[in-house]
């Protein structure tokens, strides 16, 4: 016994070590980052505006069937109480794109999928329910109200640096 434990003791030490050494650095790689340990995108409620040059267009306003346009800033235009899609199949703007299709404008033939954001223009143009989100698709940071309908365009308070909030 005792020679068993002077011959081979040393390595059965060094071997644990070896083990719980690589236990701690898996569990410290699995950890998640600190950037990821943020609110979940669109939870705060007060930004969003996706036409902020409307009045009558921000997040939690009644989506109109029939105007062709996403009054509601989820990404569609005209779909249904339950948000059902519309499957209106006519293309009135030319865009080569109709409401079926997922034209979020079908009154301005600039605005539908695809289309390049215009950032600085205060609307939606590819329809994915954010204004003036950057080439990466981070959310703007913009803090104004362009068009006085008391929502922001900035869609998160942490992004958008002078954010006042009326409570
Ligand atoms: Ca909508
Ligand atoms: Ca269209
Ligand atoms: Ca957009
Ligand atoms: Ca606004």
């Amino acid at each position: 016994m005792n020679a068993f434990l002077v011959r081979f003791g040393p390595a059965l030490v060094g071997l644990a070590v070896v083990v719980l050494a690589t236990i701690a650095s898996t569990t410290v790689a699995a950890r998640a980052p600190m950037w990821e340990m943020r609110p979940p995108h669109g939870a705060t409620p007060g930004g969003g505006d996706c036409n902020d040059n409307d009045p009558n267009v921000y997040p939690g306003h009644v989506e109109i069937v029939g105007n062709r346009v996403d009054d509601d800033c989820d990404g569609l235009a005209d779909e249904d109480a339950n948000d059902n899609p519309s499957g209106d199949i006519n293309d009135l703007d030319g865009d080569g794109v109709s409401l079926a299709m997922g034209d979020c404008n079908d009154t301005a033939g600039s605005i539908h999928p695809g289309a390049v954001e215009v950032v600085g223009n205060y609307v939606d143009d590819d329809c994915d329910g954010l204004a003036d989100e950057d080439a990466a698709d981070h959310p703007s940071n913009d803090a104004a109200d362009h068009d006085g309908d008391q929502v922001i365009i900035a869609p998160d308070p942490i992004f958008a640096s002078g954010f006042e909030s009326a409570g």
